[in-house]
């Protein structure tokens, strides 16, 4: 099957999956049900779980071990997107294309929207059958210490943190580097890891697939920035423009637009050549890399 193809068909299993995994509309009480789904199903590009299908079926994992853990990942990062969003942080009005959840569902629902994602996520994680054998059971339960770690305050936390105190300030190139692995790198990085992990990779699969992890999710947010710059909001879903507003430290703003690109052109071949020893089996992750670095939103 042709990439595009195959990667179309895994992002229509996660919405499906996603769908299946949350309480529907209509169950008590509604308002935080509506909120939840309003903000998941609002059409992100579903990279993450995408990433951990194709990092654990690189190495021989089976779909429906693979699909709790590619809904868990966009959860946590949808709760993030709406934390961003509050006025608390970075007060925004746009989002996938739509009014953000406070400006829909006000501040106090926002919030718990937020944390319904973020405690549903290791809810899904922690149901397991009983049937289940040792090997598969200790394969999940190392897949969400990864994936807790990289969203606690030595990833996706401490990113924001950094993010918020290094607003308005000269930030070094070394700070700006820690900031993105921790804020997006770090999550980025679970997945493809996660992924592996629940595939029952190989210690030397582990090692090239971490060390892709790290080239692409370094790359996706000096992309990111780099969009913010170049890109209208119709094309990005969200404010455009706002990192220079806001003061915030980014790559372009630290090392100029060309410097940037090339900085994610030399990370996606980093990438690229981390796949190296998986050979054919590596044909997805091989075109995500390709399509972080040349997507336009
Ligand atoms: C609130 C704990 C907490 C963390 C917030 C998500 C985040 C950290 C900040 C949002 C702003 C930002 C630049 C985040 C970096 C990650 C990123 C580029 C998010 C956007 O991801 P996409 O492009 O979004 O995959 P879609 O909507 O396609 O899923």
């Amino acid at each position: 099957m042709e990439a595009a193809a195959a990667l179309d068909e895994l992002r229509a299993l996660v919405e499906l999956a996603l769908d299946r995994a949350l309480p529907p509309e209509t169950a008590w009480p509604g308002t935080i049900h509506r909120a939840v789904r309003y903000s998941l199903f609002a059409g992100g590009k579903r990279i993450r779980p995408v990433l951990v299908l194709a990092a654990g079926e690189a190495v021989g994992g089976a779909r429906e071990e693979l699909l709790p853990f590619a809904c868990a990942v966009e959860m946590i990062h949808t709760y993030s997107l709406i934390h961003d969003d509050l006025p608390a942080m970075d007060d925004d009005d746009l989002r996938r294309g739509k009014p953000t959840s406070h400006k829909v569902f006000g501040e106090a629902m926002a919030i718990l929207a937020g944390d319904a994602l973020l405690t549903r996520a290791f809810h899904l994680l922690a149901e397991m059958p009983d049937t289940w054998d040792e090997g598969r059971v200790r394969r999940r339960v190392r897949a969400m210490a990864i994936l807790g770690e990289a969203c606690g305050t030595a990833g996706l936390i401490g990113g924001q943190v950094m993010d918020l105190e290094c607003e308005g300030r000269a930030t070094s190139a070394p700070d700006l580097e820690r900031l993105h692995r921790a804020k997006t790198g770090a999550l980025l990085s679970a997945c493809v890891q996660g992924g592996a992990v629940l595939g029952d990779a190989g210690e030397e699969d582990l090692a090239s697939l971490s060390r892709y992890a790290a080239a692409v999710g370094l790359a996706f947010q000096v992309v990111d920035d780099v969009l913010d710059a170049t890109e209208a909001a119709e094309r990005l879903g969200k404010t455009a423009g706002k990192d220079e507003t806001a003061h915030k430290a980014t790559y372009v703003s630290v090392h100029g637009l060309e410097k940037a690109r090339a900085t994610a052109r030399s990370l996606r071949t980093e990438a690229l050549s981390a796949l190296g020893p998986l050979g054919s089996r590596a044909g997805l992750l091989a075109e995500i890399a390709r399509l972080v670095v040349d997507r336009h939103s």
